[in-house]
């Protein structure tokens, strides 16, 4: 796999004589990868890059199994529920014991859960990823209300809560009630240029890596992922957590990276609108979640919207500045049903500006990263290839925000990718070639989603 000029995309049309043909194969497709990633208790985003449990692709692969295996979907956030610190954190990695020393970097040796207060008996990593899960959640119980959705949301509800907690208690660094992230890991979004100007202020050494072995880099091409100077400030930020045996108090004291995250925010608050309707069938109060979501989205157009670029930007709070990538993650806010008429007209002239190309009918796919930029890079994985869940976000957000016609062209844009490449991890932004893992699971599992809305 390399990042040569394949041909492009040939995208079919809705209303193609096809659609249906095409739309059956795309769904035994997603399937069988699912199917192929099911491990026991929990489904793996890939066999062989991430052959763990993984926090936000879990949630994301709930929402696509639920069309299809709904047991197993209530089932997957069960598992990772599970491994939820008495803290409340959802930790972004729960490790399979059975797998073998090695088999991903950095394992479960390396963040040594086992000696942190509060951590679940099964090893862990230390840090969080986006609170998608509740939205997930309320997705898959609207899709296939039954007694045994209502009994999953019954035990959720008081964790989902919990996850809550943790995130606007513990975590808010800022003091505004909005969540702060230490790890670009905690975004989901790696290595984003949107983490390049707080990532420099990490001292680390490219040459740190040598003490340890990559497992990414022997599956994919490097020139698709992070670099070795990424992964040097990646182990230093986790080493500094993981001295303090990943305690919160003092961790503007302790931690070099430290951000308020729109993609992050915006899912914590969209959170609370799913745990206001969570409640009304649980038979729990669904007042305190709206008046949370109200508070949410308020810091979050007070705190990370720039009104001169018109978009949502990540805080350094090292800094207290705004970094200046233009990057998915300031689209990501439209998934607020209660986004102000102005951040949301904001929101829809970034994603439609040739940035990111939004457009009823779509040549190229959504970047993860402004497509004008100097230094946009189309095969490097969070620099610029697309991706189905930052896709699938925003088309929910544009369902929300009644935008019918671009939801439809984003919605082409994302069938035509996988009907052409596959269930690939993520894409050429420019020709749809599939990049990463080709039997990514979250891919599949959105896939599904979408399909489903045909
Ligand atoms: C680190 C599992 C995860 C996703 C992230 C994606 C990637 C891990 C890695 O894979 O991150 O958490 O090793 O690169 O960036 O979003 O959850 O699919």
């Amino acid at each position: 796999m390399n990042g040569g000029t394949p041909t492009g995309p040939t995208p079919l049309r809705v209303g193609d004589p096809s659609d249906a043909e095409r739309a059956a194969t795309l769904r035994r497709l997603a399937l069988t990868t699912l199917d192929a990633n099911w491990e026991h208790d929990h489904t793996v985003p890939s066999r062989t890059l991430y052959p763990h449990q993984w926090s936000w692709d879990s949630a994301f692969i709930a929402v696509g199994l639920a069309h299809v295996r709904p047991d197993r979907a209530w089932r997957e956030l069960r598992t990772l529920f599970a491994a939820q610190w008495a803290d409340g954190r959802v930790p972004h990695i729960v490790f399979n014991p059975a797998l073998r020393v090695g088999s991903y970097f950095p394992g479960p040796e390396f963040w040594d859960s086992g000696h942190a207060d509060g951590a679940p008996p099964v090893a862990t990593s230390g840090i969080v990823q986006p609170p998608v899960h509740a939205s997930a959640a309320w997705l898959m119980h609207r899709r296939a209300p039954s007694a045994a959705s209502v009994q999953a949301l019954r035990w959720l509800y008081p964790r989902l809560v919990a996850q809550q907690r943790y995130l606007t208690g513990r975590r808010d660094v800022g003091g505004a009630g909005l969540a702060c992230i230490v790890h670009p890991w905690e975004s989901g979004l790696d290595n984003s240029p949107a983490w390049d100007d707080p990532m420099a202020a990490v001292p680390a050494d490219a040459a740190v890596m040598r003490a340890y072995r990559r497992h990414d880099t022997a599956h994919v091409d490097a020139a698709h992922r992070p670099t070795d100077l990424d992964y040097a400030r990646y182990v230093a930020i986790v080493a500094a957590y993981r001295a303090g045996r990943y305690r919160d108090e003092g961790l503007a004291g302790r931690q070099p990276f430290l951000v308020e995250c729109p993609l992050v925010n915006a899912a914590l608050g969209a959170a609370e609108h799913a745990l206001a309707r969570i409640a009304a069938v649980v038979g729990a109060d669904p007042g305190p979640h709206r008046d949370r979501a109200a508070r949410i989205t308020e810091a979050l157009v007070a705190r990370l919207y720039d009104p001169v670029a018109g978009t949502f930007r990540p805080r350094d709070l090292r800094t207290d500045r705004l970094v200046p990538a233009r990057t998915v993650l300031g689209l990501i806010p439209l998934i607020l049903p209660d986004l102000p008429a102005g951040q949301v007209r904001a929101v829809l002239a970034e994603a439609c500006s040739p940035r990111f190309g939004l457009a009823a009918r779509m040549d190229r796919p959504l970047p993860s990263y402004d497509r004008t930029a100097p230094d946009f890079e189309p095969v490097r994985y969070w620099r610029g290839p697309s991706w189905l869940n930052t896709s699938w976000l925003l088309w929910r957000g544009l369902r929300a925000h009644h935008r019918p016609d671009l939801a439809a062209g984003l919605r082409e844009s994302m069938l035509a990718v996988v009907a052409r490449a596959g269930c690939h991890e993520y894409f050429h932004p420019d020709t749809g070639e599939g990049l990463g893992s080709p039997a990514f699971s979250w891919t599949a599992a959105l896939l599904l989603d979408v399909l489903a809305d045909g």
